[in-house]
C-alpha cells in the first residue's frame, strides 16, 4: 500500500494532517467532514490510496463491504438508524478529493433525487 504524497486523505490517514477521527480499523479510517452538510457528516476512507470507489473495489473487492459496515457502526454509535451513503465519482459529479471516500450523512430530512 503506497500513500500518494500529494493526497490530502493519505495525509489524514497517516496522521500528518489533523482530523476528527471517529473510527479506525486496520483498513479504514472515518473522520468528520470539514464542511458538514448534515448533523452527522463523516467520511469513511480506505487506508489504501485509490482515486475512487470503483478503483478501490477493483483493487480489493471486500473494501465496499468494510466501508458499509464501518459507516453503519459510526451511524449507530452516533444514534442514527437512517443515513445516506454517497460516493462521488468524478469531478463532473462533485468529487474534489481523489482518494476513495464514502460520505455518511444523517440527522436531517433528505430529498431525492439529490441535487
Ligand atoms: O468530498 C470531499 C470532502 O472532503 C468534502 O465534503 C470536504 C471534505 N474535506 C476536505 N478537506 C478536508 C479535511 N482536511 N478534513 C475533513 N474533510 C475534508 P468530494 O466527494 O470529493 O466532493
Amino acid at each position: 500500500m503506497t500513500p500518494d504524497p500529494d493526497c490530502l486523505f493519505c495525509k489524514i490517514v497517516a496522521g500528518d494532517i489533523p482530523a476528527e477521527v471517529v473510527h479506525q480499523s486496520e483498513r479504514t479510517v472515518a473522520f468528520r467532514d470539514i464542511n458538514p452538510q448534515a448533523p452527522l457528516h463523516v467520511l469513511v476512507v480506505p487506508r489504501a490510496h485509490e482515486p475512487n470507489a470503483a478503483a478501490s473495489a477493483q483493487a480489493d473487492a471486500a473494501m465496499f463491504a468494510e466501508i458499509a459496515t464501518t459507516a453503519r457502526s459510526v451511524a449507530t454509535a452516533e444514534g442514527y438508524n437512517d443515513y445516506r451513503l454517497v460516493f462521488n465519482t468524478g469531478a463532473g459529479v462533485g468529487q474534489t478529493v481523489f482518494h476513495t471516500h464514502c460520505h455518511l450523512l444523517a440527522g436531517r430530512p433528505m430529498t431525492w433525487p439529490p441535487g
